[in-house]
């Protein structure tokens, strides 16, 4: 192997780091998975013109206690952030630290994140909000406690999504088990306010919702998504409603998600990014390579997702290839 790696980089005329750099920057797409290992719940997301993705560390709910990002300045090329959370930064947390979702606000970064998988009102857990100066952590828990930790409106408190509308204004979307909340933000984003008519919970859970609420806006449409069937099994899926305003309602339009018996199973629990062109968007979900059967066999990919002309969504095509290259900065 030495003598041939020499050989190479004889006949190509450069180092062997040089080669392997080259060897990078030629990928053409990001194949799928984008990165190595069993990622989850992947939420996408462009801060100051690159791309990160934040993901569940799927595996025995008690090894989940830590969360790794990844950044691209592409789409194609992936670097690993290791643990821009653990248990040292929570107090409160013992296992389950699911589904991120991260925004950048006030001058920081707030994740926002789901912990301890609470099966009733007496256990302690629920979402929780860690904030740091950077988008690679270190992220600290801010509250010392989880901001919502009840089933309200038969809402498991998990798989929060941080929507920000064009007024300012940021809502939170969640709930698992089949139900899902919307919350009104107050500006610092570590607490919750009420809505105009006084309450604190609204009830928006669509046909068909089971968990992983994403919500997008995009020519004055609110573009709701959630996923469908169980995360541990080949149905799970994503599906979809329109509407005109933040609070539905969501009528469900129909599957945009779905196994494909000749790519992988499984796949949901998903999040959108734009890449560089006017209407160019990619989905970033989870899926089940084919001939795995454990539930936390999941890996995070990437494909392309089409609006027609009406502004509906196109099935997505899931792909080995992954995507090509998106950059949103300028090369130098
Ligand atoms: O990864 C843990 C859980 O799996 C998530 O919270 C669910 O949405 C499902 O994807």
């Amino acid at each position: 192997m030495k003598y041939r790696n020499l050989f190479l980089s004889i006949v190509l005329g450069c180092s062997t780091s040089l080669c392997a750099q080259n060897a990078s920057s030629a990928k053409e797409t990001s194949g799928n998975p984008i990165f190595e290992g069993w990622y989850a719940d992947p939420e996408g997301v462009v801060f100051n013109k690159e791309y990160w993705v934040y993901p569940t560390y799927s595996a025995p709910y008690d090894e989940q206690i830590f969360m790794d990002a990844f950044s691209s300045t592409d789409l194609v090329n992936w670097k690993k952030h290791p643990r821009v959370i653990e248990k040292e930064n929570i107090s409160w947390l013992r296992r389950a630290l699911w589904a991120p979702a991260v925004v950048q606000e006030n001058g920081k970064y707030y994740l926002f994140f789901g912990a301890n998988d609470i099966q009733n009102n007496n256990e302690l857990g629920g979402i929780g909000v860690a904030v740091a100066d950077n988008p690679a952590g270190p992220f600290k828990d801010a509250l010392g406690k989880p901001l919502i930790d009840k089933i309200i409106n038969g809402a498991q408190p998990i798989d929060q999504y941080v929507f920000k509308d064009d007024d300012g204004q940021y809502y939170m979307y969640y709930g698992g088990w089949r139900h899902c909340n919307m919350v009104k933000m107050a500006p610092d984003l570590l607490s919750i306010v009420p809505f105009e008519d006084g309450t604190m919970y609204k009830e928006v859970t669509p046909e068909n919702y089971v968990e992983g609420p994403f919500m997008l806006k995009r020519k004055g449409k609110y573009y709701f998504m959630w996923s469908e069937g169980g995360w541990g099994g080949p149905d799970y899926c994503v599906a979809y409603a329109i509407a005109d305003s933040p609070f539905g309602p969501f009528k469900r339009v129909g599957k945009i998600l779905e196994q494909d018996l000749s790519v992988a199973v499984g796949a949901g629990h998903h999040s959108l990014v734009k890449g560089r062109g006017k209407d160019e968007w990619y989905i970033i979900y989870h899926r089940r390579p084919l001939g795995e059967t454990a539930a936390n066999s999941r890996e995070t990919c990437i494909d392309r997702l089409y609006f027609d002309k009406d502004g509906y969504i196109k099935p997505v095509k899931m792909t080995f290839e992954g995507v090509k290259a998106s950059p949103l900065k300028k090369s130098r």
